[in-house]
């Protein structure tokens, strides 16, 4: 299905292209106006076969090497294990480098605040701030809000350049498992320590040997999941507030026709939750329809998205190969982007619209973008001065085509919430879910996140793995862009996954009022999936260790470092992960078998790479059952308690191709 590799010359159709039916419009109106997108480049430009598996190494200038055939080494001696395993651990390296940074100026952001400095900002969750300064040993006792923000700012700042001793919030994982990281050598002494470490070890002439490369590997990846976005999601949760569930839209039908589109893409909650506060001043809507428009409109793309999207309901024009379909509607008055997963492609497609294109960071410019940088200190101001310049911009309008296409979502849930649902005020607990696991009514539990790739069918396998997996009675917890392909597809709306879901799960929802697919958030806040795990095994009767549940991780339309990161840092966690699209290792069969077998025999959990959808439904429900076996529960049964989820996937594959797709997606097929 969605996995076919687009040659050289096969130009793939909007249909093969994406699943969703906003984007195959837009893709047909990028061919008619003869513009590229990420789709069409993917097409012309064929993977380096040595890149893609593992087995290029540029990491001195006596090469490049290349290895092609076994046996072979590069001018050094280097060995393809050893090359792959490098590859492996630099690109783990730059993953977690890239969330803990964004924790870092969030950090900064909080010290601001705290000190009265940073305009716009103020405390939204003083409790969980509280929680925070507790865990780092900060008095709270009697001391103003302001007072204990300062001191939990530095000490999450002294984290980076911390040196020696552990990170402390490995001490929300199960007793068992921080034994078995001291016992391995795998807790972090600091964030940027562990990620400085790989840069090291891997430069020419230092660690030669896969294991001993991968170990490290874990170990920064541990500086991102137990460190660098742990406190992102906390700090985030501080400065924004927690999220709990509120109802919101997805997808190109977001935008308007008829107002100032502003869209804010890239990572960072930070300015974005300024640009929002502008949209609604008085006298910027008054400038707005004096040129015409009738309101301001705040959109999203990836992860800022999932950010707004979470806490303050601002709907999300789409996930990452969506970037360039908003700008193709001719709609967008101002793309404002901050970091991470940017396509340099971008400001050359806006020239062809009127879009203004506004890098925002300090790290990031592009150039043919518009660059206004942020400073906290005066966001509001600088997010007024972006707003105003969209608002300038509205009357350049050529013409405009969005497509009717839209979702309602219901997504915010952190694990706070998570607790709260299934316990009630008084008693919240995650009780109620291990209860379910362990009756079988729910079978396991699946975290779907990550990217979109255009090497795949957009959204196509996030689809699939979602449909087949809660038939099978297995809850979903989502972030990033798979939480947004959800979202489209209707999952992110109780009801419209309860019609998927087998009666298990349908009956532990109906009885708990929690939906089957739950949207938790960003990239970062994949550490709330840890905390979870965490819950799980301390409330008793799954095993005592994130890898006695019966859980699995999946990425399967990955194609950022940052997702092997999260891979890396999940498996050492104890959790199984199936990525997709392609092995980035496969070049090795040794480092593959290292990330596989060698992981779970130190660690519990592992990372294997499947193309098939099929075969990762497959994979992931024989460990979630090999799980249940271990733990003593009863064997999964599909129509123990009901009405299976088949049903409906029986009566839906029963259908022509049209009316299946208008079945499912509730529009016509194109
Ligand atoms: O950090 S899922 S494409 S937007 S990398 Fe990027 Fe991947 Fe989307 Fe969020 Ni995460
Ligand atoms: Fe080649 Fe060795 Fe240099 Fe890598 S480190 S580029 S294998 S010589």
């Amino acid at each position: 299905m969605a996995d076919e590799k687009p040659s050289r010359k096969k130009m793939r159709t909007p249909e093969e292209r994406s699943l969703d039916p906003a984007a195959r419009e837009m893709l047909i109106r990028a061919d008619e106006l003869g513009l590229e997108t990420a789709f069409s480049r993917a097409d012309q430009m064929a993977p380096c076969p040595i890149g893609a598996t593992g087995n290029c190494c540029r990491v001195c200038f006596m090469g490049p090497c290349r290895l092609v055939k076994d046996g072979q080494t590069g001018v050094c001696g280097a060995t393809i294990e050893t090359i792959t395993a490098r590859n492996f651990a630099r690109a783990v390296a730059a993953g977690a480098a890239a969330h803990s940074d964004h924790c870092r100026d969030l950090a900064f952001t909080l010290r601001a605040t705290a000190l009265g400095e940073a305009q716009g900002y103020t405390i939204r969750d003083p409790f969980k701030l509280q929680r925070l300064a507790t865990e780092f040993g900060i008095a709270t006792e009697g001391r103003k809000l302001d007072e204990i923000a300062l001191d939990v700012a530095n000490a999450c700042i002294a984290l980076f350049g911390q040196q020696t001793g552990e990170l402390p919030m490995v001490e929300r994982a199960p007793k068992k498992r921080q034994e078995l990281w001291r016992k391995e050598k795998l807790v972090p002494r600091g964030i940027d320590r562990e990620v400085v470490d790989v840069l090291h070890r891997t430069h020419m002439g230092d660690d030669q040997d896969p294991d001993h490369i991968l170990h490290q590997a874990m170990r920064t990846a541990m500086s991102d999941g137990w460190g660098g976005s742990m406190v992102a999601t906390d700090l985030s949760d501080i400065l924004f507030g927690t999220p709990s569930p509120l109802v919101s839209q997805v997808n190109l039908g977001v935008l308007k026709t008829d107002e100032v589109n502003v869209v804010v893409h890239g990572h960072e909650p930070t300015l974005s939750e300024m640009i929002l506060a502008a949209t609604s001043d008085p006298e910027l809507l008054a400038l707005a329809q004096a040129k015409g428009a009738k309101g301001i409109n705040l959109a999203g793309i990836c992860c800022t998205s999932n950010e707004t999207l979470i806490r303050q309901g601002v709907p999300s024009a789409g996930n990452f190969l969506h970037q360039e379909l908003a700008i193709l509607t001719g709609a967008v008055d101002a793309m404002v982007v901050d970091v991470q997963c940017i396509m340099q492609a971008l400001p050359n497609l806006a020239q062809k619209f009127h879009t203004l294109v506004i890098t925002t960071s300090p790290k990031v410019k592009i150039t043919g973008a518009t660059h206004i940088e942020f400073d906290e200190h005066h966001a509001l101001d600088i997010a007024k001065d972006i707003v105003r310049r969209a608002i300038d911009n509205f009357p350049n309008r050529g013409e405009v085509h969005i497509p009717d296409i839209r979702s309602d979502v219901v997504p915010g849930f952190s694990h706070e919430y998570i607790n709260y649902m299934l316990g009630g005020s008084y008693r919240s607990s995650f009780r109620p879910l291990n209860d379910a696991i362990m009756s079988g009514r729910i079978r396991g539990v699946v975290a779907d996140v990550g990217c979109n790739n255009p090497r795949t069918t957009q959204d196509a396998s996030h689809d699939y793995l979602v449909r087949h997996l809660l038939k099978n009675d297995v809850l979903l917890v989502e972030t990033g862009c798979g939480a947004i392909a959800s979202g489209k597809y209707g999952f992110l709306l109780g009801e419209a996954a309860m019609e998927w879901a087998g009666p298990g799960l349908r009956e532990v929802c109906e009885a708990t009022g929690m939906p089957p697919v739950l949207h938790m958030g960003s990239c970062v806040d994949n550490t709330r999936i840890l905390t979870v795990l965490s819950h799980m095994a301390k409330e008793g009767g799954l095993g005592d260790d994130i890898s006695d549940i019966p859980a699995v991780g999946i990425a399967p339309e990955w194609m950022s470092e940052k997702a092997l990161a999260i891979a890396s840092y999940a498996a050492a966690s104890g959790a199984y992960v199936i990525m997709g699209i392609n092995s980035p290792v496969e070049g090795s069969t040794v480092v593959t078998d290292i990330l596989s077998e060698g992981w779970e025999r130190t660690v519990g959990g592992k990372i294997e790479f499947v193309v098939e959808p099929e075969e990762m439904v497959r994979r992931i429900l024989e460990h979630i059952d090999k799980k249940r076996a271990a733990l003593g529960l009863p064997a999964w049964e599909a129509d123990r308690f009901g009405r299976s989820g088949d049903a409906r996937m029986l009566e839906i594959e029963a259908l022509e191709p049209e009316a299946r797709a208008e079945a499912i997606y509730g529009v016509p097929a194109i």
